[in-house]
């Protein structure tokens, strides 16, 4: 490890206790530590641990093994749950002199459910029993932890009175430690919270482990779901402050200025923004096969993730019923926000009597709602389930539908840490998949095709029902295709462009295929409005007028004459006045000769340049202003720059 700096060579690696009320966890964590766990009053009075106690060991080569002592009793395994989220390792305690007990079952199952990886069997108080009946709890529990997590595990004798077998305790624990992998750093940091406090001049403090990521001081953090943000002021890892907390550590955080009860067990803090608080999960549940009876669709059970314990009903996808030893999608409706990834492990107890029966992996925190069809809502949980990891970041973009989905709001949805969820969508938009609407901006490319075909769709009927109109408003189209949002629509606007089909100029869009084709007599009466125009030149009729000459009554609405304002052929100089747009540029021109000549002009002198009456000398000069060719001084204009 030459070379590596001191920070990068520090490991924490956190134990937790497991196993029945009074099998000595805590003289054991004790023995082992020299801390004491127990240090509420009542648990000092009772002598019984109620809450999670914690504890450390500082080992040779930066390895620090932090301890999570939980309680045994059962009216507590509440307590115990919010503790083992997020260990690496188990330390089931068995008292040699009681053997397997209930909560012993318990414990383990809970920590088979929650993935623990690895751990050691420790038979305390092995100085209240004779070597042959050890081994006889020894084989004993060999047969409990057979094709469980424990099996082959260390099973070792200790006394932590009388301190015989700590030392090969010690050893197990530092062993197994040395092998437990590093946590991914490619993560969002979070931290289930476990315990909640204030200290005198400093404020509220948090606690819990740091189950991925890093924290440092300053850091903007936001309480899910309470959404309560605040600013890292100071951090602590087992009593020492540090600049920095990392994945893996039991953490404390003093925030600034964050109200006490503005925080509880079970909410998670996190960067501000970045997690996802949500009433509806899905997931695959494991019921345990000694669970005590089956689970019916609609059961409420006690369901926990990371430290929170939150009511809810279970939906089964496929089943009405789920017997013991089964497995199945469920769906959970939560009667609280829950805080938790994709991947995360959950565990559940019924309601009454309240005993673990089940557990299992979230898929989805952000389910499809149930108007979606069973079969649909069943291919999207599988897929979340056993697709490759490109194919499930596919499955999140097409879930969100035509308005796409940020980068932000998918890495708070998906079990990849912000660096490999890039790279797959990076992948998936190389293969075309996926489109970048913007950048960190995605649309799954079925939306696009869904709106490609509601867009072409409604521009068909269009045309069909007018004709005569070169194109449809843009706005009217994007009504059309759903409402898409603006730049996604403005993204598939390019698209269909750049693919031929469409043409959009200005505030219009049309087909690439359509035309204006006029009938012989259509094309006539627009030659001969068009022709009024041209003769009139400065003077021109109204568009009553025009159109009765050509023999049609109407105003300027008229789709034949809205044609020749498509068309830039006469162009609107005041409300109904219009003008023929060569005639403009010849008036124009006239203008600026005048102009040059006697450097302003005024309503008088235009009437008589143009031989006009005063109804068009004003609107022409205004026009003449806007059109930036003159400015106006008092009554009269002057050459814009000249
Ligand atoms: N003789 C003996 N007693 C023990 C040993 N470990 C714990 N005890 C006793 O067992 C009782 C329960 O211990 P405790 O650590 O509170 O158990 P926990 O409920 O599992 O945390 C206490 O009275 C302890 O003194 C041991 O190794 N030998
Ligand atoms: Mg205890």
């Amino acid at each position: 490890m030459a070379g590596l700096t001191d920070s990068a060579t520090t490991k924490h690696v956190v134990v937790g206790t497991a196993g029945h009320i009074d099998h000595g966890k805590t003289s054991l964590v004790k023995a082992l530590t020299g801390i004491d766990t127990d240090r509420l009053p009542e648990e000092k009075a009772r002598g019984i641990t109620i809450d999670l106690g914690f504890a450390f060991l500082e080992e040779p080569d930066g390895l620090t093994i932090e301890i999570v002592d939980v309680p045994g009793h059962e009216r507590f395994v509440k307590n115990m749950l919010a503790g083992v989220g997020g260990i690496d390792l188990a330390m089931l305690v068995i008292a040699a002199d009681e053997g397997v007990m209930p909560q012993t079952r318990e414990h383990l199952a809970i920590c088979s459910l929650l993935r623990i990886k690895t751990g050691v069997v420790v038979l305390t108080k092995a100085d209240l029993v004779e070597p042959d009946w050890l081994e006889l709890v020894r084989d004993d529990v060999a047969g409990l932890i057979r094709g469980t997590f424990l099996d082959g595990a260390p099973i070792l004798g200790v006394s932590a009175k009388t301190g015989a077998g700590l030392p090969e305790l010690r050893a197990a624990l530092r062993a197994l430690a040395t092998a437990v992998p590093a946590r991914s750093t490619d993560a969002l940091p979070r931290l289930p919270i476990d315990r909640v406090f204030t200290v005198k001049g400093f404020g509220t403090v948090v606690t819990g482990t740091l189950m991925a990521g890093r924290f440092g001081v300053d850091d903007k953090v936001e309480v899910f779901p309470r959404g309560a943000t605040a600013k890292v002021r100071g951090l602590q890892t087992h009593g020492h402050s540090v600049t920095e907390a990392r994945a893996g550590q039991r953490t404390a955080i003093n925030f600034q200025g964050l109200e006490r009860a503005a925080v509880e067990r079970g909410d998670v803090a996190g960067l501000a923004g970045t997690l996802v608080a949500s009433v509806l999960v899905d997931g695959a549940l494991d019921l345990l096969p000694d669970a005590p009876r089956p689970l019916k669709n609609r059961d409420r059970v006690r369901f926990h993730v990371g430290t929170s314990e939150i009511m809810a009903r279970v939906l089964l996808l496929e089943r009405t019923e789920l017997a013991p030893g089964e497995r199945a999608f469920a769906r959970f409706r939560l009667e609280a926000p829950v805080v938790a990834l994709p991947g995360d492990r959950f565990v559940i107890r019924s309601y009454s009597p309240i005993v673990t029966i089940g557990g299992g992996t979230l898929l989805d925190i952000d389910p499809p709602r149930l108007r979606l069809k069973a079969p649909a809502r069943l291919a999207h949980i599988r897929t979340l389930a056993e697709g490759t990891p490109d194919e499930v970041v596919e499955e999140h973009v097409r879930h969100a539908g035509v308005s796409g989905v940020r980068l932000a709001a998918l890495s708070g949805r998906v079990p990849y840490g912000p660096e490999r969820l890039r790279g797959l969508l990076d992948a998936l938009q190389a293969g075309g998949r996926v489109l970048a609407i913007e950048r960190d901006w995605f649309l799954h490319a079925d939306s696009q095709a869904r709106l490609r075909g509601l867009a072409l769709a409604a521009l068909e009927k269009y045309h069909r029902a007018n004709p005569l109109r070169p194109g449809m408003p843009r706005e009217e189209l994007r009504g059309r295709a759903g409402g898409a949002d603006e730049r996604v629509f403005a993204h598939l606007v390019t698209a269909l462009e750049a693919a031929g089909s469409l043409k959009a100029e200005r505030d219009k869009v049309r087909l690439a295929s359509h035309e204006v084709r006029l009938s012989p007599e259509q094309q006539r009466i627009v030659d001969h409005i068009e022709g009024d125009f041209i003769k009139a030149q400065a003077a021109p009729p109204s568009p009553e007028e025009a159109l009765a000459h050509a023999g049609v009554t109407g105003d300027e609405e008229h789709e034949l004459f809205q044609l020749l304002l498509e068309a830039r052929k006469l162009v609107r100089v005041k409300e109904s006045l219009f003008f023929h747009a060569r005639a403009l540029d010849a008036i124009q021109d006239k203008v600026v000769a005048f102009l040059r000549e006697r450097k302003e002009i005024g309503p008088g002198d235009i009437k008589d340049l143009l031989g006009i009456s005063r109804k068009y000398a004003i609107p022409l000069l205004e026009h003449m202003d806007a059109r930036r060719v003159t400015t106006r001084v008092g009554e009269h204009r002057v050459l814009r720059g000249g």
